[in-house]
């Protein structure tokens, strides 16, 4: 291990069976399932000092879920799903952590979950088929799996702007924000990013702000929320139809318990067009991107006239022309960023003491001890938000020092981008599997979905392990290069991976462009996964 040649530091203090890392919705299904359905020694360990994960660092002002509430949750507990109840259609922040704090308790998890550490450096053993994990108070444990549960999102970009570090009000990034929250009451605010964080931040914090300046490079597409707290009858009504929700969850494109609808675009008259998209615009949420016509995400020019439709409601809402029009995007396609759903964000720049500032074509020049410079404008600033977003998908994977068979490192591995098998495994490295990894569909459905279905793939496969008496198992390179090719190829059909967005690592400097997510749907990749699991795992190799 790198920087560790004291053997007596490198001495495993215990023998798991598993290693999870993180205690967000991937850890806590992976550590229920694994200790109690397979009757596993695990330890988690979680860099936070209370689990949930996202939900756990994402406490910014108007943090909430844009997947419903009774469907963003774990279906592997009949009971759980039953005695749980949620207040109305989206979640906020707050709810979701009450709801992972109480699967913790509920399933007495905490008893192996270690918060507050950081795991830093995981090597594995050729010889004992086991990796040696390290975190950064030192201790040192072996285990035969590692699982990392770190999340997509979840190694938050912080960008490099000039002077970034002598402003000397306050600044904060949404994925880090303090608990005690931040008071605006008479401040002038600047926010950076107009992601899905910044859109669900900007109204609640014009709400409280002498003033905010919204600092925009790219303008986004987002759909109104429709946000509704549930009625009595809602939660007796999602209750009785709860299995048949779940099964639609696992069988939709993107995890949802709908599909989209059984026409193309050009399919229908335009006036039969635009009254679907009205509906769908009215209903609100993700149905507008996966409840839609078929061809959305396929074809650009059905995708023009649901995106010129969106154009034409921010041109309708917005009362500034010239505000509209920088709100309106035009450069991407809908969809090939990820797209936000929003409360009030359009409304909010009809306020007096909210601005826009178009940051593409007059970039910031530097951050001051005072406020924020462009090449035409000072602003004075007491506070800062950074809604920068994320190194996504492998971000927090590579900053664990991951050392697989042979002592080749993760990191130099995926020098020109991740690749692996299914999503779930990467050849040269034993025995360790990545929840909603890279190349899986991940964070285009909806993600306890993914999680779960990962989880549960994971576990059978540790099964076959201890039936057929083996210790050691990894993707054959010739399997995970057709998988990479795979990926690349159904990419190509997509619309999703033509945007510069996190998915394709556009929004970190040198990062190496490729599209991360695989976009072939949920039930194209299901049927792979199975069907591996059905040949005895075919593409991957064991030993004892
Ligand atoms: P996103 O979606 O990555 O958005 C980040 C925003 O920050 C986006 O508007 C970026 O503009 C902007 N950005 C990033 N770096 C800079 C710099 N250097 N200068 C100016 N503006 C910058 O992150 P979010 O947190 O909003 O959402 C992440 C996911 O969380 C979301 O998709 C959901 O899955 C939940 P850009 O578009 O790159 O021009």
């Amino acid at each position: 291990m790198p920087g560790t040649d004291n053997n007596s530091r490198n001495q495993a203090s215990r023998e798991l069976d598993a290693v999870v890392i993180g205690a967000g919705f991937a850890g806590l299904c992976a550590l229920y399932k694994f200790r109690d359905v397979m009757g596993m020694d695990v330890q988690v360990y979680e860099t936070g000092d209370g689990v949930g994960g996202t939900w756990y660092w994402n406490r910014y002002p108007g943090a909430r879920c844009d997947s419903e509430s009774f469907y963003y949750c774990f279906s592997f507990d009949e009971d759980l799903a039953q005695e749980w109840e949620w207040t109305g259609k989206y979640p906020e922040q707050p709810e979701i952590e009450r709801y992972l704090n109480h699967v913790a308790d509920r399933f007495d998890l905490r008893r192996n979950i270690q918060l507050s550490t950081r795991v830093t450096h995981a090597k594995f053993d050729d010889a004992t088929n086991r990796w040696e994990i390290r975190t950064e108070h030192g201790e040192c444990v072996s285990a035969r799996y590692l699982v990392t549960a770190v999340g997509c999102l979840s190694d938050a970009n912080l960008p490099d702007i000039q002077g970034r570090d002598s402003f000397e009000g306050e600044s904060y990034h949404t994925a880090r924000w303090p608990k005690g929250g931040v008071d605006f009451t008479g401040k002038r605010v600047g926010l950076i990013g107009t992601g899905s964080t910044g859109i669900q931040a900007t109204p609640v914090i014009a709400a409280a702000a002498e003033h905010l300046t919204v600092f925009q490079r790219t303008p986004n597409f987002t759909v109104p929320a429709r946000h509704a707290a549930f009625a009595a009858s809602d939660q007796v009504e999602i209750k009785k139809n709860y299995s048949q929700i779940f099964k639609r969850t696992r069988e939709s494109p993107a995890g949802f318990p709908y599909f989209p609808i059984d026409r193309s675009t050009h399919d229908v008259s335009p006036e039969e067009r635009d009254e679907i998209l009205e509906g769908l615009w009215e209903e609100g949420g993700f149905k507008f991107l996966w409840g839609g016509f078929s061809d959305l995400l396929l074809d650009p020019a059905a995708n023009e006239i649901a995106s010129e439709f969106i154009r034409n409601k921010i041109r309708g809402i917005v009362k500034d022309p010239e505000t509209a029009e920088l709100l309106c995007p035009k450069c991407h396609a809908y969809g090939s960023k990820r797209p936000p759903i929003d409360t009030d964000y359009y409304t909010t720049f009809n306020r007096d003491n909210v601005s826009l500032v178009d940051i593409k074509t007059v970039p910031i020049e530097s951050i001051t001890p005072s406020g924020l410079r462009t090449a035409d404008a000072e602003y004075e600033l007491d506070v800062l938000v950074f809604a920068t977003g994320f190194d996504a998908m492998t971000g927090s994977l590579l900053k664990i020092e991951i050392e697989g068979s042979g002592g080749q490192r993760l990191a130099d591995t995926w020098a020109e981008g991740p690749r692996t098998f299914l999503g779930i495994q990467v050849a040269g490295f034993p025995n360790l599997f990545t929840i909603t990894g890279p190349g899986s569909p991940s964070v285009l459905i909806n993600m306890p979905v993914a999680i779960e279905q990962h989880v549960d793939w994971i576990a059978d496969c540790i099964q076959h392990m201890n039936e057929t008496g083996k210790s050691r198992v990894e993707a054959t390179v010739t399997a995970q290069d057709e998988w990479v090719e795979h990926v690349a190829e159904v990419s190509q059909y997509s619309l999703m991976g033509r945007g510069n967005s996190w998915y394709v690592g556009a929004n970190i400097p040198g990062k190496p462009r490729v599209v991360s997510p695989y976009t072939g749907g949920q039930p194209l990749y299901r049927e792979r996964c199975e069907a591996v699991a059905n040949a005895g795992y075919e593409g991957m190799q064991f030993g004892s």
